[in-house]
């Protein structure tokens, strides 16, 4: 590893010889200014967004510099760790994971795409081995065309979460792969900030297809004749060239082996969608409780995209059939949808065949991509999630998504004490640990038992009186005195807060959530006519999206909170499975330009990251470590008793890679608690000894080509 201090700082905080959060964004700052965005902490590395091209970084030379290196050996690097994981997935025959986390626009999406590339280029190749590559590369593309959008912080910002499996052989080629994706924020299809897109790929297909193909979808090019588009203000990007970016999707849905009439389904579907958004309501004429379309033309053409009945549509956007009974006694009464329950009924419809899409989409990816036996397969996880949120108005979707955070940052706790902790044990070591907050807490009270957040939900979607502020009072009522809560309610009465508002202590910061339209999100449901309506599409794609409703079914329909829950928490167990590594991504400033810092930022990164203690943890025990071979190898050349070459007379009981590497540590003078000889690695406290092994080292070398030189002319 290049310990030189010229390239702005240390290249691992562990080094730093001051352990304080300044010190740690001097060193952030420094190594930025010189363009080396990653920095170690140990085996976790800390990624930097440049928002530029940085010369040379991700080039095929680079990939194989890191291919033949061990983890401290070179710059820290995405490939080094991805090189890491490979190298231990092959060595150990364990599935390993890479968690990427950090705040939206911090790089996860990019440092995700990175560790791909990078696993696809040193693994093996063969035909059919390059088919799944193509194909796992080209998933990207496509993914992010319907799960991507502009947003005020990012222009490419993942509006899902997603969690891919690559499965490798024996051999380690990858031959397949399986995707999980998490809580699309699908409010985005009808609405969102002034300044934002909706997703890509309504943008794209627009700029995309010829004016023959979208007329006989029913639209045209103008972006502005969709109120679900116009309606944020914003429909080009600089960044962004939709034409281009729709036939990398074409091109890559073809590599994926998605069919014409696949597509052209998909397209329809997606004008359907758009045209819903157009048709508004009026009240009846004579009876103002009833709804009536607006413009019968904008259903007509609504109805004719999404190739389903127009009455049928029309009935299912402003009434609601009720059922009652059982078995064949089951009948239905019609009740009719105001104005603006109709409007919420037509968002409703417009977002489920989104989300029901885009599910589609990742599990026909799926189903191209999986392996055809997993039987004797190891993983690599990559998981590339939303970061921690926090808006001027926070919703259900920001509660799910911080709930995710709070998760992941258990995760983290365990994770890095616990594989620190299991390593001393393996070892035969012993160590302190060291003290942090736990935010076992936070999640408890979003999670726990036997009353949490997300238990109140459910129980206020199962009765029908139930309210928004009916939810707000029972969670006043059960958390009145919790550290993490607060409202104008709770003990602490935080009148500042707005009377519909609930204020969570997240372990990343301080979040005001609004109430209203908590328990809708949470319920979730579409209604039954709506199913229908979509069931007999035409569009056998669409059709089947919509499968026909059990009505004899007794089960509840799980809720939208507890069914993250449960995805969250099977995450959970995927990822314990497996040997975690980490990328904590950071950003320089909001304003998405290159070489512009904002320290307070960085700062409140680095906290809320828990990078100081994560550290702190990395230097209570031993920073480094290294398997004995390896580091006789590497610095057998500093000490006369291992260098020149020379057989040593082992004694009995003496260990042919351990006393070697005691004599090259005795030779360093450390003592006593500066290192511990492990059962199989050398552990080292203080990470400045690491400074002085590399030093030395760089001072002998010379010496050793010197000699090798002269020997070379003498002969
Ligand atoms: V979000 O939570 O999905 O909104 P991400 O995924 O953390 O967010 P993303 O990877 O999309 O952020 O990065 C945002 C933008 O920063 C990219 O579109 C690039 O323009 C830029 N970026 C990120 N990482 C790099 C990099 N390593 N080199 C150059 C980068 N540019
Ligand atoms: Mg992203």
């Amino acid at each position: 590893m290049n310990l030189d201090k010229t390239q702005g700082g240390v290249p691992d905080f562990v080094l730093m010889d001051q352990l304080t959060e300044d010190a740690m964004v001097d060193n952030i700052v420094g190594r930025f200014k010189k363009d080396n965005i990653y920095t170690f902490i140990g085996e976790v590395v800390v990624s930097m967004n440049p928002y530029k091209e940085v010369s040379g970084l991700y080039s095929k030379a680079k990939m194989q510099e890191y291919k033949s290196a061990y983890m401290y050996e070179k710059s820290p690097h995405i490939y080094s760790l991805s090189n890491n994981v490979y190298r231990k997935l092959l060595q150990y025959r364990r599935n390993q994971c890479v968690i990427i986390s950090g705040e939206s626009g911090a790089g996860k999406t990019e440092a995700s795409k990175v560790l791909m590339q990078y696993l696809a280029a040193v693994s093996k190749s063969s035909s059919e081995v390059d088919r799944v590559k193509n194909q796992l590369l080209e998933s990207n593309p496509v993914l992010e065309a319907f799960g991507n959008a502009k947003t005020l912080r990012n222009d490419n910002s993942s509006r899902f979460g997603k969690y891919m499996e690559i499965q490798f052989d024996f051999d380690g080629a990858p031959v397949g792969a399986s995707i999980i994706n998490y809580l699309l924020e699908k409010s985005r299809v009808v609405g969102r900030t002034v300044g934002e897109r909706s997703f890509h790929i309504f943008y794209q297909m627009l700029a995309g297809l010829s004016d023959a193909e979208l007329k006989s979808n029913g639209v045209s090019k103008d972006i502005n004749q969709f109120n679900y588009l116009s309606v944020s203000q914003c429909s080009t990007v600089p960044t962004i060239n939709d034409v281009t970016g729709f036939k990398e999707v074409q091109k890559a849905l073809d590599t994926l082996g998605f069919s014409g009439t696949e597509k052209q389904n998909m397209w329809k579907i997606l004008s359907g969608i758009l045209l819903l958004g157009n048709i508004n309501f009026r009240p009846d004429e004579a009876k103002a409780n009833i709804t009536r379309i607006l413009d019968q033309k904008a259903l007509d053409a609504a109805a004719a995209a999404l190739t389903t009945n127009a009455g049928a549509l029309s009935s299912a956007l402003t009434t609601r059939s009720i059922t009652t009974g059982v078995g064949k006694r089951v009948s239905s009464i019609s009740i009719p949808l105001d104005l603006q329950a109709a409007a919420f009924t037509r968002d409703a419809l417009a977002k489920g065949v989104y989300e029901r899409l885009f599910n589609w989409l990742v599990q026909s990816i799926n189903s191209r991509l999986s392996a055809k036996s997993t039987e004797g397969k190891m993983v690599v996880g990559i998981l590339d999630i939303y970061g921690f949120e926090v808006f001027d108005n926070n919703s259900f979707e920001q509660f799910c998504i911080n709930f995710c955070n709070e998760k992941l940052q258990q995760l983290f706790i365990e994770l890095t004490l616990k594989s620190e902790q299991e390593e001393y044990v393996r070892e035969g070591i012993q160590w302190e640990p060291v003290k942090y907050f736990n935010n076992k807490i936070i999640c408890d009270l979003i999670e726990g038992k036997p009353v949490s957040i997300t238990s109140l939900m459910d129980e206020c979607s199962l009765i029908t009186e139930s309210t928004d502020s009916t939810l707000l009072g029972r969670m006043n009522h059960s958390f009145k005195s919790h550290a993490h809560f607060e409202s104008r309610d709770s003990a602490k009465r935080d009148m500042t807060l707005p009377d519909n508002s609930f204020k969570l202590k997240h372990y990343a910061g301080d979040v005001i959530y609004n109430i209203n339209g908590f328990l809708e999100k949470n319920k979730d449901t579409l209604f039954g006519d709506l199913v229908n309506a979509m069931n007999v599409s035409s569009n056998p794609l669409l059709s089947s999206l919509f499968p026909p409703l059990d009505l004899n079914s007794k089960k509840r329909p799980i809720t939208a909170g507890t069914q993250f829950k449960n995805a969250l928490n099977n995450l959970m167990d995927r990822l314990l499975a497996c040997e975690p590594h980490y990328i904590r991504c950071i950003k320089p400033n909001d304003n998405k330009k290159p070489g512009v810092i904002d320290n307070e930022r960085l700062r409140h990164q680095i906290r809320y990251l828990g990078l100081l203690e994560n550290v702190r943890v990395r230097r209570a025990g031993f920073a480094f470590r290294q398997p004995y071979p390896r580091f006789v190898w590497r610095y057998k050349i500093i000490c006369p008793d291992t260098w020149p070459p020379r057989r040593f007379t082992m004694r009995p009981g003496q260990d042919a890679e351990k006393t070697p590497a005691e004599k090259i540590i005795k030779h360093l003078g450390l003592k006593g608690d500066d290192y511990r000889m492990g059962k199989t690695k050398v552990f080292i406290r203080d990470p400045r000894t690491l400074f002085d092994l590399e030093t030395r080292r760089d001072k002998e070398i010379p010496k050793v080509v010197v000699k090798l030189q002269t020997a070379w002319r003498g002969y």
